[in-house]
Protein backbone atom coordinates (compact mmCIF):
# COMPACT_ATOMS: atom_id res chain seq x y z
CA UNK A 1 0.00 0.00 0.00
CA UNK A 2 1.08 3.97 -0.80
CA UNK A 3 1.66 5.75 1.91
CA UNK A 4 0.48 9.47 0.28
CA UNK A 5 1.36 11.51 3.39
CA UNK A 6 4.50 11.59 3.45
CA UNK A 7 5.88 15.13 2.36
CA UNK A 8 7.41 16.03 -0.94
CA UNK A 9 10.35 14.15 -1.71
CA UNK A 10 13.59 15.98 -3.29
CA UNK A 11 15.27 14.06 -5.65
CA UNK A 12 18.85 14.57 -6.84
CA UNK A 13 20.52 13.53 -10.07
CA UNK A 14 23.49 10.84 -10.67
CA UNK A 15 26.43 11.96 -12.93
CA UNK A 16 30.25 10.20 -12.40
CA UNK A 17 28.75 8.38 -9.75
CA UNK A 18 28.26 11.33 -7.43
CA UNK A 19 24.89 12.45 -6.31
CA UNK A 20 23.70 16.24 -7.02
CA UNK A 21 21.81 19.26 -7.96
CA UNK A 22 20.44 20.52 -11.28
CA UNK A 23 23.66 23.34 -11.41
CA UNK A 24 21.23 26.10 -11.94
CA UNK A 25 19.70 24.43 -8.76
CA UNK A 26 16.45 24.29 -10.12
CA UNK A 27 13.69 21.44 -9.54
CA UNK A 28 10.02 20.92 -11.11
CA UNK A 29 7.30 18.45 -9.22
CA UNK A 30 6.62 15.57 -10.09
CA UNK A 31 2.75 14.58 -10.01
CA UNK A 32 0.84 11.32 -8.57
CA UNK A 33 -1.38 10.93 -11.60
CA UNK A 34 -4.26 9.03 -8.91
CA UNK A 35 -4.61 12.00 -6.56
CA UNK A 36 -2.60 14.55 -9.45
CA UNK A 37 -1.12 15.85 -6.35
CA UNK A 38 2.94 16.78 -6.58
CA UNK A 39 4.80 14.19 -4.50
CA UNK A 40 8.42 14.76 -5.06
CA UNK A 41 10.45 16.94 -6.58
CA UNK A 42 13.10 16.25 -9.64
CA UNK A 43 16.13 18.41 -10.91
CA UNK A 44 15.43 20.26 -13.90
CA UNK A 45 18.94 19.76 -15.84
CA UNK A 46 20.08 21.65 -18.82
CA UNK A 47 22.59 21.57 -21.57
CA UNK A 48 25.20 22.20 -18.54
CA UNK A 49 24.50 19.25 -16.85
CA UNK A 50 24.11 17.60 -19.89
CA UNK A 51 27.72 18.10 -20.96
CA UNK A 52 29.28 16.87 -17.42
CA UNK A 53 27.32 14.27 -18.29
CA UNK A 54 28.44 13.50 -21.74
CA UNK A 55 31.75 14.24 -20.19
CA UNK A 56 32.13 11.69 -17.70
CA UNK A 57 30.49 8.69 -19.69
CA UNK A 58 32.92 9.86 -21.94
CA UNK A 59 35.71 9.49 -19.83
CA UNK A 60 34.17 6.44 -18.24
CA UNK A 61 34.50 5.19 -22.49
CA UNK A 62 38.31 6.34 -23.48
CA UNK A 63 39.79 5.92 -20.04
CA UNK A 64 37.64 4.35 -17.27
CA UNK A 65 37.73 0.23 -16.58
CA UNK A 66 34.29 -0.56 -18.16
CA UNK A 67 35.00 -0.95 -21.82
CA UNK A 68 38.66 -2.50 -21.11
CA UNK A 69 37.04 -5.20 -18.32
CA UNK A 70 36.91 -8.58 -19.42
CA UNK A 71 33.39 -9.71 -20.90
CA UNK A 72 33.10 -12.32 -18.12
CA UNK A 73 34.13 -9.38 -15.28
CA UNK A 74 31.78 -7.23 -17.27
CA UNK A 75 28.94 -9.88 -16.73
CA UNK A 76 29.70 -10.85 -13.46
CA UNK A 77 28.14 -6.99 -12.59
CA UNK A 78 25.57 -7.30 -14.89
CA UNK A 79 24.30 -10.63 -12.93
CA UNK A 80 24.83 -8.44 -9.70
CA UNK A 81 22.75 -5.83 -10.86
CA UNK A 82 20.05 -8.68 -11.50
CA UNK A 83 20.32 -10.16 -8.01
CA UNK A 84 19.55 -6.23 -6.49
CA UNK A 85 16.35 -5.65 -8.80
CA UNK A 86 15.38 -8.85 -7.66
CA UNK A 87 15.67 -7.29 -3.73
CA UNK A 88 14.64 -3.78 -4.72
CA UNK A 89 11.97 -5.00 -7.43
CA UNK A 90 8.65 -4.69 -5.01
CA UNK A 91 9.51 -1.16 -3.85
CA UNK A 92 10.43 -0.01 -7.36
CA UNK A 93 7.23 -1.22 -8.78
CA UNK A 94 5.61 1.18 -5.93
CA UNK A 95 7.56 4.02 -7.23
CA UNK A 96 6.45 3.78 -10.90
CA UNK A 97 2.51 3.36 -9.76
CA UNK A 98 3.16 6.87 -7.41
CA UNK A 99 4.74 8.29 -10.77
CA UNK A 100 2.91 6.97 -13.63
CA UNK A 101 -0.25 5.41 -12.24
CA UNK A 102 -0.13 2.58 -13.75
CA UNK A 103 -1.27 -1.02 -12.09
CA UNK A 104 0.51 -2.21 -9.50
CA UNK A 105 0.20 -5.85 -10.34
CA UNK A 106 1.29 -4.42 -13.77
CA UNK A 107 4.07 -2.80 -12.66
CA UNK A 108 5.86 -4.76 -9.83
CA UNK A 109 5.73 -7.64 -12.44
CA UNK A 110 7.77 -5.79 -14.69
CA UNK A 111 10.10 -5.14 -12.20
CA UNK A 112 10.39 -8.85 -10.78
CA UNK A 113 11.56 -9.27 -14.70
CA UNK A 114 13.26 -7.13 -15.22
CA UNK A 115 16.50 -8.78 -13.74
CA UNK A 116 16.26 -11.80 -16.63
CA UNK A 117 17.63 -8.62 -19.27
CA UNK A 118 20.55 -8.53 -17.08
CA UNK A 119 20.96 -12.09 -16.34
CA UNK A 120 20.58 -12.75 -20.01
CA UNK A 121 22.81 -10.07 -21.43
CA UNK A 122 25.31 -10.35 -18.55
CA UNK A 123 25.56 -14.27 -20.21
CA UNK A 124 26.27 -12.92 -23.79
CA UNK A 125 28.74 -10.28 -22.65
CA UNK A 126 31.58 -12.98 -23.59
CA UNK A 127 29.83 -14.61 -26.42
CA UNK A 128 30.28 -11.47 -28.43
CA UNK A 129 33.16 -12.66 -30.84
CA UNK A 130 34.55 -11.71 -33.64
CA UNK A 131 35.59 -13.49 -37.25
CA UNK A 132 38.70 -14.67 -39.08
CA UNK A 133 37.97 -14.22 -42.67
CA UNK A 134 39.81 -16.30 -45.16
CA UNK A 135 40.69 -13.45 -47.28
CA UNK A 136 41.05 -13.35 -50.63
CA UNK A 137 44.69 -12.37 -50.74
CA UNK A 138 47.94 -14.48 -50.42
CA UNK A 139 50.03 -14.33 -47.24
CA UNK A 140 47.22 -12.12 -45.05
CA UNK A 141 45.63 -12.75 -41.88
CA UNK A 142 42.31 -10.83 -41.92
CA UNK A 143 39.68 -10.61 -38.64
CA UNK A 144 37.15 -8.29 -37.53
CA UNK A 145 36.19 -7.07 -34.23
CA UNK A 146 33.52 -6.52 -32.82
CA UNK A 147 33.61 -2.91 -30.28
CA UNK A 148 31.44 -1.20 -28.53
CA UNK A 149 30.29 2.26 -29.97
CA UNK A 150 30.68 4.15 -27.27
CA UNK A 151 28.55 6.95 -25.16
CA UNK A 152 24.63 6.51 -25.54
CA UNK A 153 22.08 7.97 -25.33
CA UNK A 154 18.61 7.05 -23.72
CA UNK A 155 15.91 8.68 -23.39
CA UNK A 156 12.59 7.00 -22.31
CA UNK A 157 8.55 7.92 -22.06
CA UNK A 158 6.19 7.70 -19.15
CA UNK A 159 4.41 4.39 -19.95
CA UNK A 160 7.20 2.21 -18.12
CA UNK A 161 9.63 3.92 -17.33
CA UNK A 162 12.23 1.25 -15.77
CA UNK A 163 11.18 -1.50 -18.46
CA UNK A 164 11.91 0.31 -21.22
CA UNK A 165 15.22 1.16 -19.65
CA UNK A 166 16.07 -1.95 -19.14
CA UNK A 167 15.86 -2.72 -22.42
CA UNK A 168 18.35 -0.51 -23.92
CA UNK A 169 20.65 -0.21 -20.57
CA UNK A 170 21.29 -4.39 -20.75
CA UNK A 171 22.73 -4.73 -24.20
CA UNK A 172 24.41 -1.42 -24.00
CA UNK A 173 26.74 -2.74 -20.48
CA UNK A 174 27.25 -6.02 -21.96
CA UNK A 175 28.47 -4.69 -24.87
CA UNK A 176 31.22 -2.00 -22.86
CA UNK A 177 29.30 1.04 -23.49
CA UNK A 178 28.70 3.54 -21.54
CA UNK A 179 25.43 5.69 -21.10
CA UNK A 180 23.63 8.93 -19.95
CA UNK A 181 19.78 8.65 -19.34
CA UNK A 182 17.16 11.06 -19.83
CA UNK A 183 13.79 10.01 -18.04
CA UNK A 184 10.62 10.89 -19.45
CA UNK A 185 9.89 14.52 -16.84
CA UNK A 186 6.48 12.97 -16.02
CA UNK A 187 8.43 9.78 -14.57
CA UNK A 188 11.61 10.09 -13.63
CA UNK A 189 11.36 9.00 -9.75
CA UNK A 190 11.58 5.49 -10.54
CA UNK A 191 14.83 5.78 -12.97
CA UNK A 192 16.67 8.11 -9.83
CA UNK A 193 15.65 4.93 -7.21
CA UNK A 194 16.56 2.60 -9.23
CA UNK A 195 20.32 4.00 -9.73
CA UNK A 196 20.15 4.70 -6.01
CA UNK A 197 19.33 1.10 -5.10
CA UNK A 198 20.77 -0.94 -8.20
CA UNK A 199 23.15 0.53 -10.01
CA UNK A 200 25.31 2.69 -7.11
CA UNK A 201 25.81 -0.67 -5.27
CA UNK A 202 26.71 -2.68 -8.09
CA UNK A 203 30.02 -2.18 -8.55
CA UNK A 204 30.16 -0.06 -11.61
CA UNK A 205 32.60 2.06 -12.50
CA UNK A 206 31.85 6.21 -11.84
CA UNK A 207 30.65 7.51 -15.04
CA UNK A 208 29.23 4.35 -17.03
CA UNK A 209 25.05 5.18 -16.28
CA UNK A 210 24.37 9.01 -15.40
CA UNK A 211 21.19 10.22 -15.65
CA UNK A 212 20.09 13.78 -16.44
CA UNK A 213 16.44 14.40 -15.19
CA UNK A 214 14.27 17.63 -17.39
CA UNK A 215 12.09 18.88 -20.20
CA UNK A 216 12.48 17.24 -23.59
CA UNK A 217 13.49 20.75 -25.41
CA UNK A 218 16.16 21.10 -22.68
CA UNK A 219 17.95 18.33 -22.10
CA UNK A 220 16.89 15.78 -24.52
CA UNK A 221 17.81 17.80 -27.17
CA UNK A 222 21.13 18.91 -26.03
CA UNK A 223 21.64 15.41 -25.49
CA UNK A 224 20.80 14.03 -29.09
CA UNK A 225 22.90 16.48 -30.75
CA UNK A 226 26.11 16.47 -28.38
CA UNK A 227 29.02 15.41 -30.72
CA UNK A 228 30.67 12.68 -28.08
CA UNK A 229 27.30 10.78 -28.20
CA UNK A 230 27.47 7.60 -30.62
CA UNK A 231 24.24 6.66 -30.30
CA UNK A 232 20.89 7.49 -29.12
CA UNK A 233 18.30 4.95 -28.05
CA UNK A 234 14.58 6.45 -28.20
CA UNK A 235 11.18 5.07 -27.15
CA UNK A 236 8.21 7.59 -27.25
CA UNK A 237 5.49 9.33 -29.74
CA UNK A 238 6.62 9.29 -33.64
CA UNK A 239 6.78 12.62 -34.16
CA UNK A 240 9.07 13.73 -30.99
CA UNK A 241 10.65 10.17 -32.50
CA UNK A 242 11.08 12.01 -36.24
CA UNK A 243 12.81 14.95 -34.32
CA UNK A 244 15.35 12.86 -32.65
CA UNK A 245 16.15 11.15 -35.47
CA UNK A 246 16.80 13.98 -37.70
CA UNK A 247 18.62 15.79 -34.43
CA UNK A 248 21.06 12.88 -34.80
CA UNK A 249 21.62 12.83 -37.84
CA UNK A 250 23.52 15.82 -38.57
CA UNK A 251 26.34 14.34 -36.52
CA UNK A 252 26.08 10.94 -37.92
CA UNK A 253 25.06 9.30 -34.85
CA UNK A 254 23.25 5.25 -35.01
CA UNK A 255 20.14 5.57 -33.64
CA UNK A 256 17.39 3.55 -32.71
CA UNK A 257 13.82 4.35 -32.25
CA UNK A 258 10.62 2.56 -30.48
CA UNK A 259 7.70 4.70 -31.61
CA UNK A 260 3.88 4.45 -31.40
CA UNK A 261 1.28 2.01 -33.03
CA UNK A 262 -1.99 1.33 -34.27
CA UNK A 263 -1.95 -2.31 -33.52
CA UNK A 264 -4.43 -4.77 -35.37
CA UNK A 265 -6.42 -7.28 -33.57
CA UNK A 266 -7.72 -9.59 -35.96
CA UNK A 267 -10.86 -11.65 -34.93
CA UNK A 268 -11.35 -14.58 -37.17
CA UNK A 269 -15.14 -16.53 -36.72
CA UNK A 270 -13.18 -20.07 -35.91
CA UNK A 271 -11.45 -18.77 -33.17
CA UNK A 272 -12.01 -19.26 -29.10
CA UNK A 273 -14.59 -16.70 -28.53
CA UNK A 274 -13.55 -16.58 -24.99
CA UNK A 275 -10.05 -16.03 -25.26
CA UNK A 276 -10.18 -13.93 -28.22
CA UNK A 277 -12.27 -11.42 -25.74
CA UNK A 278 -10.14 -11.22 -23.18
CA UNK A 279 -7.00 -11.33 -25.63
CA UNK A 280 -9.26 -8.06 -26.73
CA UNK A 281 -9.70 -6.98 -23.81
CA UNK A 282 -6.00 -7.24 -22.59
CA UNK A 283 -5.11 -5.42 -25.79
CA UNK A 284 -6.90 -2.32 -25.36
CA UNK A 285 -7.92 -1.85 -22.07
CA UNK A 286 -4.71 -3.42 -19.63
CA UNK A 287 -2.58 -0.36 -18.51
CA UNK A 288 -5.42 2.20 -19.49
CA UNK A 289 -4.09 1.83 -22.96
CA UNK A 290 -0.88 3.66 -22.99
CA UNK A 291 0.70 1.20 -24.46
CA UNK A 292 2.08 1.16 -27.78
CA UNK A 293 1.27 -1.99 -28.19
CA UNK A 294 -2.24 -1.29 -27.62
CA UNK A 295 -4.34 -3.35 -29.85
CA UNK A 296 -6.84 -0.66 -30.82
CA UNK A 297 -8.27 -1.77 -34.04
CA UNK A 298 -10.39 -4.56 -33.12
CA UNK A 299 -10.64 -6.23 -36.61
CA UNK A 300 -13.79 -8.21 -36.32
CA UNK A 301 -14.43 -11.25 -39.42
CA UNK A 302 -18.73 -9.95 -40.23
CA UNK A 303 -19.81 -13.60 -39.25
CA UNK A 304 -19.06 -12.60 -35.58
CA UNK A 305 -19.38 -9.00 -35.39
CA UNK A 306 -22.39 -8.62 -33.25
CA UNK A 307 -21.99 -11.92 -30.92
CA UNK A 308 -18.52 -10.68 -30.42
CA UNK A 309 -19.32 -7.15 -29.60
CA UNK A 310 -21.92 -7.97 -27.26
CA UNK A 311 -19.64 -10.26 -25.14
CA UNK A 312 -16.70 -7.97 -24.93
CA UNK A 313 -18.74 -4.94 -24.05
CA UNK A 314 -20.12 -7.38 -21.57
CA UNK A 315 -16.97 -8.16 -20.63
CA UNK A 316 -15.44 -4.75 -20.75
CA UNK A 317 -17.94 -2.91 -18.75
CA UNK A 318 -17.05 -4.20 -15.51
CA UNK A 319 -13.24 -3.23 -15.84
CA UNK A 320 -12.95 -2.01 -12.23
CA UNK A 321 -11.75 1.44 -12.27
CA UNK A 322 -9.82 2.97 -8.90
CA UNK A 323 -6.20 4.06 -6.99
CA UNK A 324 -3.98 1.73 -9.24
CA UNK A 325 -1.73 0.91 -6.35
CA UNK A 326 -5.06 -1.54 -5.05
CA UNK A 327 -4.26 -4.66 -6.15
CA UNK A 328 -8.07 -5.24 -7.32
CA UNK A 329 -7.99 -2.21 -9.24
CA UNK A 330 -8.28 -3.44 -13.21
CA UNK A 331 -8.27 0.17 -14.83
CA UNK A 332 -6.12 3.53 -13.44
CA UNK A 333 -5.97 6.56 -14.45
CA UNK A 334 -4.00 8.36 -17.75
CA UNK A 335 -0.62 9.28 -16.33
CA UNK A 336 -0.10 12.69 -17.77
CA UNK A 337 -2.89 16.00 -17.98
CA UNK A 338 -1.97 16.39 -21.90
CA UNK A 339 -2.60 12.73 -22.58
CA UNK A 340 -5.89 12.85 -20.75
CA UNK A 341 -7.17 15.84 -23.01
CA UNK A 342 -6.11 14.00 -25.96
CA UNK A 343 -7.57 10.88 -25.48
CA UNK A 344 -11.11 12.71 -24.52
CA UNK A 345 -10.02 14.54 -27.86
CA UNK A 346 -10.11 11.66 -29.92
CA UNK A 347 -13.63 10.35 -28.50
CA UNK A 348 -14.94 13.15 -29.69
CA UNK A 349 -13.22 12.99 -32.95
CA UNK A 350 -14.40 9.75 -33.35
CA UNK A 351 -18.32 10.87 -32.28
CA UNK A 352 -18.01 13.33 -35.14
CA UNK A 353 -16.76 11.04 -37.81
CA UNK A 354 -20.05 8.67 -37.33
CA UNK A 355 -18.65 6.38 -35.33
CA UNK A 356 -20.75 4.40 -32.72
CA UNK A 357 -20.25 4.60 -29.17
CA UNK A 358 -21.57 1.43 -27.88
CA UNK A 359 -19.33 1.76 -24.57
CA UNK A 360 -17.85 4.54 -22.08
CA UNK A 361 -17.18 7.64 -24.41
CA UNK A 362 -15.70 9.65 -21.65
CA UNK A 363 -14.24 10.96 -18.90
CA UNK A 364 -14.88 9.07 -15.69
CA UNK A 365 -13.83 11.21 -12.69
CA UNK A 366 -13.41 9.11 -9.20
CA UNK A 367 -14.70 10.00 -5.93
CA UNK A 368 -12.31 8.98 -3.43
CA UNK A 369 -8.55 10.01 -3.67
CA UNK A 370 -9.70 13.27 -6.12
CA UNK A 371 -8.31 11.35 -9.17
CA UNK A 372 -9.45 13.28 -12.06
CA UNK A 373 -7.43 11.59 -14.57
CA UNK A 374 -9.83 8.94 -15.66
CA UNK A 375 -11.46 7.85 -18.91
CA UNK A 376 -13.87 5.34 -19.14
CA UNK A 377 -13.32 1.86 -20.82
CA UNK A 378 -14.60 3.13 -24.49
CA UNK A 379 -15.53 1.09 -27.30
CA UNK A 380 -16.66 2.12 -31.46
CA UNK A 381 -17.83 -0.01 -33.66
CA UNK A 382 -19.17 1.31 -37.00
CA UNK A 383 -15.21 2.26 -37.61
CA UNK A 384 -13.71 2.22 -41.11
CA UNK A 385 -10.36 2.04 -41.39
CA UNK A 386 -9.97 5.84 -43.14
CA UNK A 387 -11.04 7.32 -40.09
CA UNK A 388 -9.06 9.51 -38.07
CA UNK A 389 -9.56 7.30 -35.20
CA UNK A 390 -8.19 4.02 -36.71
CA UNK A 391 -5.60 6.04 -38.31
CA UNK A 392 -4.14 7.61 -35.19
CA UNK A 393 -2.80 7.03 -32.04
CA UNK A 394 -4.61 7.56 -29.29
CA UNK A 395 -2.82 5.84 -26.51
CA UNK A 396 -5.37 5.50 -24.12
CA UNK A 397 -8.26 3.21 -23.69
CA UNK A 398 -10.43 3.60 -26.63
CA UNK A 399 -11.15 0.50 -28.94
CA UNK A 400 -12.13 0.79 -32.70
CA UNK A 401 -14.12 -1.98 -33.57
CA UNK A 402 -13.89 -2.37 -37.77
CA UNK A 403 -15.24 -5.07 -39.84
CA UNK A 404 -13.69 -7.25 -42.79
CA UNK A 405 -15.51 -10.24 -44.89
CA UNK A 406 -12.38 -12.69 -44.83
CA UNK A 407 -8.19 -12.72 -44.66
CA UNK A 408 -7.55 -10.22 -48.10
CA UNK A 409 -9.66 -7.83 -46.10
CA UNK A 410 -8.14 -8.15 -43.02
CA UNK A 411 -4.47 -7.98 -44.14
CA UNK A 412 -5.52 -5.38 -46.41
CA UNK A 413 -6.79 -2.91 -43.33
CA UNK A 414 -4.39 -4.23 -41.74
CA UNK A 415 -2.13 -3.14 -43.54
CA UNK A 416 -3.09 -0.13 -44.45
CA UNK A 417 -1.13 2.16 -41.56
CA UNK A 418 1.47 3.85 -41.40
CA UNK A 419 2.41 2.25 -38.29
CA UNK A 420 3.65 -1.72 -38.07
CA UNK A 421 4.35 -2.51 -34.33
CA UNK A 422 2.30 -5.54 -32.89
CA UNK A 423 -0.74 -7.84 -34.51
CA UNK A 424 -3.05 -10.47 -32.69
CA UNK A 425 -5.05 -13.17 -34.34
CA UNK A 426 -7.08 -15.05 -33.60
CA UNK A 427 -8.03 -18.25 -35.45
CA UNK A 428 -8.00 -21.80 -34.45
CA UNK A 429 -6.56 -22.90 -38.10
CA UNK A 430 -2.83 -23.22 -38.39
CA UNK A 431 -2.49 -22.71 -42.13
CA UNK A 432 -4.43 -19.15 -41.82
CA UNK A 433 -2.26 -18.89 -38.29
CA UNK A 434 0.69 -18.88 -40.18
CA UNK A 435 -0.43 -17.41 -43.72
CA UNK A 436 -1.53 -14.03 -41.39
CA UNK A 437 1.85 -14.11 -39.75
CA UNK A 438 3.49 -13.93 -42.96
CA UNK A 439 1.52 -11.10 -44.59
CA UNK A 440 0.93 -8.59 -41.48
CA UNK A 441 3.49 -5.77 -41.64
CA UNK A 442 4.74 -5.18 -38.35
CA UNK A 443 7.25 -6.29 -35.95
CA UNK A 444 4.81 -8.39 -33.94
CA UNK A 445 2.48 -10.84 -34.30
CA UNK A 446 0.93 -12.70 -31.84
CA UNK A 447 -1.40 -16.00 -32.00
CA UNK A 448 -4.17 -16.70 -30.17
CA UNK A 449 -2.18 -14.46 -27.38
CA UNK A 450 -1.67 -10.75 -27.15
CA UNK A 451 0.72 -8.17 -25.30
CA UNK A 452 3.66 -10.75 -24.32
CA UNK A 453 7.28 -9.68 -24.10
CA UNK A 454 10.34 -11.22 -23.37
CA UNK A 455 14.07 -10.70 -23.43
CA UNK A 456 14.61 -13.43 -25.87
CA UNK A 457 12.47 -12.26 -28.75
CA UNK A 458 13.60 -8.89 -30.61
CA UNK A 459 11.10 -6.17 -30.25
CA UNK A 460 10.88 -3.06 -32.56
CA UNK A 461 8.63 -1.71 -35.75
CA UNK A 462 8.42 -1.82 -39.05
CA UNK A 463 7.34 1.35 -40.77
CA UNK A 464 6.78 4.49 -38.58
CA UNK A 465 6.33 2.08 -35.28
CA UNK A 466 10.53 2.41 -34.99
CA UNK A 467 14.12 1.47 -36.41
CA UNK A 468 16.22 -1.56 -34.89
CA UNK A 469 15.06 -3.99 -32.55
CA UNK A 470 15.49 -4.36 -28.68
CA UNK A 471 15.52 -7.66 -26.87
CA UNK A 472 16.59 -10.87 -28.22
CA UNK A 473 20.78 -11.33 -29.40
CA UNK A 474 20.12 -8.89 -32.32
CA UNK A 475 19.90 -6.13 -29.72
CA UNK A 476 23.45 -6.38 -29.05
CA UNK A 477 24.52 -5.01 -32.31
CA UNK A 478 23.13 -2.40 -31.77
CA UNK A 479 25.22 -1.18 -29.23
CA UNK A 480 28.68 -2.78 -31.39
CA UNK A 481 30.37 -1.66 -34.49
CA UNK A 482 32.73 -4.24 -36.72
CA UNK A 483 36.53 -3.27 -37.18
CA UNK A 484 38.08 -4.92 -39.88
CA UNK A 485 42.50 -5.65 -39.17
CA UNK A 486 44.04 -6.50 -42.46
CA UNK A 487 47.67 -8.21 -41.29
CA UNK A 488 50.11 -8.86 -44.60
CA UNK A 489 52.54 -11.68 -43.34
CA UNK A 490 53.97 -11.92 -47.08
CA UNK A 491 56.07 -9.50 -49.47
CA UNK A 492 55.05 -5.83 -49.64
CA UNK A 493 54.93 -4.41 -52.94
CA UNK A 494 52.93 -3.79 -56.02
CA UNK A 495 52.04 -0.68 -57.88
CA UNK A 496 51.60 2.17 -55.35
CA UNK A 497 49.54 4.23 -57.40
CA UNK A 498 46.07 1.58 -57.53
CA UNK A 499 43.85 0.13 -54.87
CA UNK A 500 44.84 -3.50 -53.94
CA UNK A 501 42.50 -5.84 -54.97
CA UNK A 502 42.46 -9.54 -55.52
CA UNK A 503 43.25 -9.01 -59.09
O1 LIG B 1 5.99 11.61 -25.81
P1 LIG B 1 7.40 12.10 -26.29
P2 LIG B 1 4.81 12.33 -25.04
C1 LIG B 1 3.14 8.44 -27.92
C2 LIG B 1 1.67 8.50 -27.51
C3 LIG B 1 1.58 9.81 -26.81
C4 LIG B 1 2.53 10.65 -27.63
C5 LIG B 1 3.07 11.86 -26.93
O2 LIG B 1 0.87 8.51 -28.65
O3 LIG B 1 0.28 10.34 -26.84
O4 LIG B 1 3.58 9.78 -27.96
O5 LIG B 1 3.59 11.51 -25.65
C6 LIG B 1 11.53 13.31 -24.69
N1 LIG B 1 14.33 15.98 -28.09
N2 LIG B 1 3.96 7.69 -27.00
O6 LIG B 1 4.68 13.75 -25.43
O7 LIG B 1 7.42 13.56 -26.58
C7 LIG B 1 10.57 13.45 -23.53
O8 LIG B 1 11.09 14.36 -22.57
C8 LIG B 1 14.67 14.92 -27.33
C9 LIG B 1 4.33 6.36 -27.42
O9 LIG B 1 4.97 12.04 -23.63
O10 LIG B 1 7.77 11.20 -27.39
C10 LIG B 1 10.47 12.00 -23.07
O11 LIG B 1 11.61 11.68 -22.28
N3 LIG B 1 13.82 14.33 -26.46
C11 LIG B 1 5.32 5.75 -26.56
C12 LIG B 1 10.53 11.23 -24.39
O12 LIG B 1 11.08 12.13 -25.34
C13 LIG B 1 12.57 14.81 -26.38
C14 LIG B 1 5.50 6.14 -25.18
C15 LIG B 1 9.18 10.74 -24.88
O13 LIG B 1 8.32 11.84 -25.01
C16 LIG B 1 12.13 15.89 -27.16
C17 LIG B 1 5.09 7.50 -24.91
C18 LIG B 1 13.08 16.49 -28.04
N4 LIG B 1 12.75 17.53 -28.82
C19 LIG B 1 4.33 8.20 -25.81
N5 LIG B 1 10.84 16.15 -26.87
C20 LIG B 1 5.78 4.35 -26.83
N6 LIG B 1 6.43 4.11 -27.97
O14 LIG B 1 5.61 3.48 -25.99
C21 LIG B 1 10.46 15.24 -25.94
N7 LIG B 1 11.50 14.43 -25.64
Amino acid sequence: MLDRTAKLKTYQTYIDGRWIDATSGKTFETCDPYTGQPWALIPECDKVDVDQAVDAASRAFERGPWPKMTPSARGKIMRRIAQLIEQHAEHLGQVEVRDNGKLISEMVAQTKYMPEWFYYYGGLADKIQGTVVAVDRPNHFNYILREPVGVCAFITPWNSPLMLTTWKLAPALAAGCTVVIKPSEYTSASLLEFVKLVIAESGLPPGVVNVVTGYGALVGEPLVTHPRVAKVAFTGGSTTGARVNELAAKTFKKVSLELGGKSPNIVFDDCIVDDAVSGAVSGIFAATGQTCIAGSRLLLQETIHDRFVEKLVDMAKTAKLGDPALAETQVGPVTTPPQYQKILSYIDIAKSEGAKCVLGGGAAPQEEGGGQYFVKPTIFTGVTNKMRIAQEEVFGPVLSVIKFKDEDEAIEIANDIAYGLGAGVWTQSLKRAHTMAGRIKAGTVWINTYRAVSFLMPFGGYKASGLGRENGVEAIDGYLQSKSVWINNGPGGGNPFIMKTAS
